[in-house]
């Protein structure tokens, strides 16, 4: 039986030399995790000595932080506490029959009076002028399609049904990873988990995802194809630690994020410190004064100080020797055909994701889709040896027809499933991903294809984009020559 705390004892735990926290209920010593916590150690000063569950709730499972202490910091109990339900959403959300929406882009129409400004802007936002958010969607509307007529396309079968790191799904769609499900709808990334797993599609858990991986996967009895994405911790034992519940919970492989060692900066998200009705997720999910930096409250900044900036191509081995036998390694973030190869020939890695994190971590960096032709362009034998993916501005089943044209094995998606699953859940994510599969199908007979074995770039016209692809490897810019002279 654990010991009752008073609120007057609790109270006198509130600096980083002791450091006490009630959440649901019961009462922690956070003194030693404090300095590790990924959202900052602020963030816990701001509600240490006192009861945090609401802002705790909104962001955390309450599971969570019973899996990342040890039993020993759990040291007491308090009748003063109660449980407190989250309520981050709007009350009375207008939102159309589910029925209705027939357009991927009648999801975020209907969400957002579903969601706080703030969930909305942390879905939305994107690295500075956004730029290379918008070009990912709209390089797609510039590339056309050169479909074949006359050709019969009445097979009854399932064409979409193929493999993604070896895995066997119905569509060669996949679910992004995305953090902090939880703040977007109650059941955040179980509910994408219960989405993909009826529609047997292949779904990446972010390591930021707002429940644990056995509350997502085996708490739910899903029985998809599951990813792990990665931040590598500036503590790798924690890393350690998060690969091991990935593998014993079944995931098929580890993608660890590479085009994010430091947040990108997003205004929109940096500008919002409270969400509607006046409730504030500032404690736990961030304010400027949460990380004392005058910065913002962009909740990939506040949440990610725990990323390892120093992670580099030397410390791929390591995560490779943390892999059993079947479980890939995968490299997201991969935007040039120089790294590309790279990737290639450290003989580690199974497959990349070409991504820009949807243009959320650098701004004016290159469209995925250019990236992917960049590829095809420089490197193609890469395609032989590693499952290329790609994600960033996919909308419709055209782009990802595009895409898997182009070469990819696989096609991501992040923030459609967001606005489906703030809006609706998982009947939400559900009716999105099969209007995308949906549109697919149709594309490919439209195009005069049955499977998708019978794509190949010959389907698509890349004129209009052509010029805007490096020619070589590594090229070397015409100017390189006149700028390291300037250093001298
Ligand atoms: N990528 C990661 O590697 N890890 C994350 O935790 C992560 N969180 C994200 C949270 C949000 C709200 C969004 C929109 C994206 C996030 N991403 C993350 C990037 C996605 O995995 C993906 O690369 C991107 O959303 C694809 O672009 P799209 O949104 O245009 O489909």
């Amino acid at each position: 039986m654990s010991r009752k705390i008073s609120p007057a004892e609790l109270s006198q735990h509130n600096s980083p030399s002791s450091l006490w926290l009630a959440i649901n209920g019961l009462v922690y010593d956070l003194t030693a995790f404090a300095p590790s916590h990924p959202g900052g150690l602020q963030i816990l000063l701001q509600h240490a000595g006192q009861d945090a569950s609401v802002p705790y709730n909104k962001v955390h499972s309450p599971s969570l932080i019973r899996t990342s202490l040890p039993p020993t910091a759990q040291i007491g109990s308090s009748d003063s506490i109660q449980t407190p339900v989250p309520q981050i959403f709007s009350s009375v959300p207008t939102k159309p029959p589910l029925s209705t929406l027939i357009s991927p882009h009648d999801f975020p129409l209907a969400a957002i009076p579903s969601l706080t400004p703030k969930a909305t802007a942390f879905i939305s936002s994107a690295a500075t002028d956004c730029l290379t958010h918008r070009a990912n969607s709209s390089l797609y509307s510039h590339l056309t399609l050169r479909p074949r007529i006359l050709i019969n396309v009445s097979t009854p079968t399932t064409p979409l049904v193929t493999t993604i790191l070896n895995c066997p799904v119905s569509s060669p769609i996949f679910i992004s990873p995305t953090s902090l499900g939880k703040i977007i709808h109650p059941s955040g990334e179980k509910a994408i988990a219960l989405a993909c797993s009826n529609l047997d599609m292949a779904q990446t858990i972010s390591t930021s995802a707002s429940f644990t991986l056995s509350e997502i996967l085996s708490g739910q009895n899903t029985s998809h194809p599951a990813f792990l994405q990665l931040y590598v911790d500036k503590n790798r034992v924690n890393s350690e630690r998060v690969i091991e519940e990935a593998v014993r919970n079944g995931v098929r492989a580890v993608m660890v994020t590479v085009d994010a060692p430091v947040p990108g900066k997003r205004e929109a998200d940096e500008r919002i410190p409270t969400a509607a009705g006046g409730e504030t997720l500032a404690p736990m999910a961030g304010t400027a004064a949460a990380v004392g930096d005058g910065k913002g409250a962009a909740l990939g900044r506040v949440m990610g100080g725990y990323i390892d900036d120093s992670f580099s191509w030397e410390d791929l081995g390591w995560v490779k020797g943390l892999l059993p036998e079947g479980v890939k390694l995968v490299l997201k973030g991969v935007q040039t055909a120089a790294d590309a190869v790279r990737a290639m020939e450290t003989g580690l890695v199974d497959g990349i994701v070409i991504s820009n994190h949807g243009g959320r971590s650098l701004d004016t960096a290159t469209g995925t889709i250019l990236v992917l032709l960049e590829l095809q362009r420089c490197c193609p034998g890469v395609f032989d040896r590693m499952e290329v993916l790609i994600d960033g501005g996919v909308r419709r089943g055209t782009d990802v027809f595009k895409a898997l044209c182009l070469g990819a094995r696989g096609v991501g998606v992040g923030r459609g499933v967001l606005w489906a699953l703030g809006g609706y859940g998982r009947e939400g994510v559900e009716r999105y991903l099969e209007i995308l599969n949906d549109e697919l199908v149709t594309t490919m007979k439209m195009c005069g294809v049955t499977s998708l074995e019978e794509l190949h770039p010959g389907l698509v016209n890349t004129r209009a984009v052509d010029h805007l692809v490096p020619e070589r490897v590594g090229e070397e810019h015409p100017y390189a020559k006149w700028r390291r002279k300037s250093k001298l």
